[in-house]
């Protein structure tokens, strides 16, 4: 064999050496490449997945509150079947946990400002709960001008385009209803802690609701309606609820700790008060493979046989510790099993 032959074989021997590398690199990089597109395939399923079992859970609410409607409904109460704790649902790769509750047992903020103009009784009302925890009542002004149509401040207290645009970075009042409990933040006057206080007193929903549900209420927010009741006083007359609620304002009203009141409280109570719910929260916990999502939903009641979810939203800021709780508590028992 001559050296120039044998130098061509060395040289095709190499070619092939490199072609193979060559081939191996590339078939890696196939590999590699197919690989991520079934995980990101498989992370979309799980995601279809998770939106479809909100889906469900919704759907079950909405039967149960249906099944409600459809029950002679005089009122909305705590012994209700829909108002009981759902089990946790097992489903494959996976665990639902829907909680779903009254959404009426608490102030709606939007309820200041309805059909273009100042609510007073709710306005009074609002003033009394923010003095009851130890907050400025020019925190209600501050609000109010956020949700009116004008740009004339309530009071000194209050804030309109004028304060919010000399802010850095400078912003607009809204001059509408309040979209999220988080908007509240953008107000003057408002900041965490407050908001943090504050929550368990209050909620947004469109500002046709301006009812509470008696059935529901906490005792904080009874005591700011009533000037003088104690606590102990409140706590009692929601301790005396019937097992089946009260089906009338005047029945809940039917108790010594409201004779006598005046003119001004009657008149609040009348337009506070009631004893049915059209909104309801569905908070629903879903962990399904490495991910776990928090749903919130609300839920309108806009007929005898309507129920729409008119709200939603993924991981919410505001959360209602005794929830997430409840439901971390289950699901932990659940998983262990
Ligand atoms: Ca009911
Ligand atoms: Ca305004």
């Amino acid at each position: 064999m001559t050296s120039i032959k044998r130098s061509q074989q060395g040289i095709a021997l190499l070619s092939m050496l490199l072609i193979a590398a060559l081939a191996t690199t590339l078939v890696v990089a196939m590999i590699e490449r197919q690989s991520r597109l079934l995980r990101e395939f498989a992370g979309q399923l799980q995601q279809d997945q998770i939106v479809e079992y909100a889906r469900g859970a919704s759907a079950l609410a909405m039967a149960a509150l249906q099944a409600d409607a459809d029950d002679n409904n005089k009122a909305d109460h705590p012994n209700e079947a829909w108002a009981q704790p759902f089990p946790p649902f097992p489903v494959p790769g996976g665990l639902i946990l829907p909680v779903l509750r009254d959404a009426q047992s608490r102030f709606n903020l939007n309820s200041l400002v309805a059909d273009g103009a100042v609510n007073a009784p709710a306005l009074a009302f609002y003033r009394r709960l923010l003095a009851q925890l130890a907050f400025s009542p020019e925190l209600a002004d501050s609000l109010v001008d956020w949700l009116d149509a004008d740009s004339i401040p309530m009071s000194t207290g209050g804030a309109e385009d004028d304060y919010y645009l000399r802010l850095n970075p400078p912003y607009r009042a809204a001059n509408r209803s309040l979209s999220t409990y988080s908007e509240l933040r953008l107000v003057r006057g408002y900041n965490m802690e407050i908001m943090r206080q504050l929550a368990a007193y209050v909620t947004v929903l469109p500002s046709s609701a301006k009812t509470i549900n008696v059935n529901f209420m906490p005792p904080g927010l009874l005591e700011a309606m009533i000037p003088g009741l104690s606590p102990a006083a409140a706590l009692e007359v929601l301790a005396n609820r019937p097992v089946d609620g009260w089906t009338s304002r005047a029945e809940f009203l039917d108790n010594p700790v409201f004779f006598g009141l005046d003119a001004d409280t009657s008149a609040q109570l009348d337009s506070l008060l009631d004893v049915q719910s059209r909104y309801f929260e569905l908070y629903t916990r879903i962990r399904f493979g490495e991910r776990e999502r928090l749903q919130w939903a609300l839920i309108a009641r806009t007929g005898r046989r309507s129920h729409h979810v008119i709200a939603q939203e993924r991981n919410p800021l505001w959360l209602p510790e005794f929830e997430t709780e409840d439901a971390d508590d289950n699901a932990d028992e659940d998983l262990a099993e």
